[in-house]
């Protein structure tokens, strides 16, 4: 058995959920937030058999899409004064952001 554990953008989740309960596939979701935006995203736990990996993949593939964010940083500029201006950065988040680990034990007790 596999556990996929993907990070996902808020709004590629309902999408997501709704395939992926209607694959048949368990899933755990849970509020998260990404360290270089700081704004929210979700993380999503899906225990799985190993023959079924490629399919639940698929899905998050196909569902989840890559959007740009805009991030404001604020540069110093270089002149007779010390000046700080906000420049907008541009920044590609997605589709899914996914790690596969291997379960040693599942149980429901
Ligand atoms: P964030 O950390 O908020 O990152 C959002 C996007 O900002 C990233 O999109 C990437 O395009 C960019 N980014 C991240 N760190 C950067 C840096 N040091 N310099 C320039 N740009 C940077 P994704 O790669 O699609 O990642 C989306 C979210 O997935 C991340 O949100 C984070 O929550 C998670 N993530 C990504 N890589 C991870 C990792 N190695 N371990 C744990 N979580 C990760």
């Amino acid at each position: 058995m596999k556990m996929v554990v993907a990070i996902v953008q808020d709004k590629d989740v309902s999408k997501l959920l709704e395939r992926i309960t209607q694959a048949g596939f368990g899933a755990t979701k849970l509020a998260s937030s990404g360290g270089f935006l700081r704004s929210g995203n979700t993380t999503l736990l899906i225990g799985v058999e190993e023959e079924k990996l490629e399919a639940l993949l698929e899905l998050i593939r196909d569902t989840c899409k890559q959007r740009t964010e805009m991030l404001t940083q604020v540069q110093p500029i270089i002149g007779p004064i010390d000046a700080h201006v906000p420049v907008p950065i541009e920044v590609t988040v997605g589709g899914a952001t996914v790690f596969v680990l291997d379960v040693v034990q599942f149980l429901k007790v």
